[in-house]
């Protein structure tokens, strides 16, 4: 009689986290965005062995060990391109990349233009506190001009980064925002955001309760459903026009084939690989 591989038990939300006690303060938005991934990839029924979750640097940055999915705590403002790699090379994981506002939009800004651009099937959750958290509070690209802190006295003066609008110029296959106080609606947008192919986008306002207090007031601002999904992207672009920064759900999905690596033959001998590099 040949062996029966027994139907894995589906797993729940707890399953998806780990033991470690996160060390965020009190009350910090990115609690939430835990909670919500997990509920995520319980719906999704993936198991935390076919998901790699890569991240930067900085208080959100954390987040991958505070799941037991596959997690890879990178360098500042370089988890897009270690993800790629990651997807490249393994096409079967389910891969996840997270991080804040100054991890993704400043010293990664780049690297998220390109990330845009290439495509390659994963999902980017940006936990945007519009501030530096874990280095105590320094203004991030998000930042409002004005917002007056001891490290930006009268504020910077500087316009702010809009991460919807660039994701959406720069290629993303898929752009939503959502909002940790809500964890079950965001749970369902990064359910949406992860089986969207090509490179999805999911910018989460997140409040740093300890450097912005008053984003405590963000729940009274939100709209939830305030966008109204559409795959046209001249529609996405006058819907950005007159984005206050409160309005969740799906913006945009696109149609643009995920990135695929072109496959070169196996090389039949060194003499043959050498070949290739001849100028
Ligand atoms: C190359 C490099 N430059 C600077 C830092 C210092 N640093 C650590 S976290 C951080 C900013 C984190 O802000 P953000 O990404 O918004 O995350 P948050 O802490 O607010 O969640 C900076 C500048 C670093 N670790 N590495
Ligand atoms: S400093 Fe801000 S972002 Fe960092 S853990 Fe505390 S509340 Fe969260």
């Amino acid at each position: 009689m040949s062996a029966v591989t027994p139907h894995p038990a589906a797993l729940g939300p707890a399953d998806f986290k780990s033991d470690l006690k996160p060390v965020w303060c009190p009350g910090c938005g990115d609690f939430g965005v835990v909670n919500a991934l997990a509920k995520a990839l319980a719906k999704l029924e993936l198991r935390p062995e076919n998901v790699g979750i890569v991240s930067g640097i900085g208080c959100s940055s954390r987040i991958p060990a505070y799941t037991s999915a596959y997690g890879f705590h990178g360098v500042h403002g370089r988890a897009l391109v270690t993800a790629a790699g990651l997807k490249i090379a393994r096409p079967d994981l389910t891969v996840i990349v997270a991080g804040g506002d100054g991890d993704g939009y400043s010293i990664g800004g780049n690297h998220f233009l390109h990330a845009c651009r290439r495509n390659v099937d994963m999902t980017y959750i940006v936990m945007d506190n519009r501030v530096y958290g874990m280095t105590k509070g320094q203004a991030s690209p998000t930042t409002e001009p004005d917002w007056d802190s001891k490290l930006s006295p009268e504020g910077t003066g500087l316009r702010e980064f809009l991460p919807l609008t660039i994701a959406l110029a720069s290629g993303a296959n898929f752009i939503a925002r959502g909002y940790t106080g809500d964890p079950n609606g965001l749970a369902d947008l990064l359910v949406e955001a992860v089986r969207h192919p090509g490179f999805s986008f999911v910018e989460v306002l997140s409040p740093c309760i300890t450097f912005r207090p008053e984003q405590l007031e963000w729940k009274k601002l939100v709209r939830a459903g305030g966008f109204k999904p559409t795959s046209e992207f001249a529609r996405a672009v006058r819907r950005l026009l007159r984005d206050d920064g409160f309005d969740l759900g799906v913006l945009y999905r696109g149609a643009r084939p995920a990135f695929q690596p072109r496959k070169a033959p196996t090389p039949r001998s060194i003499e043959d690989l050498a070949a290739r590099f001849a100028l």
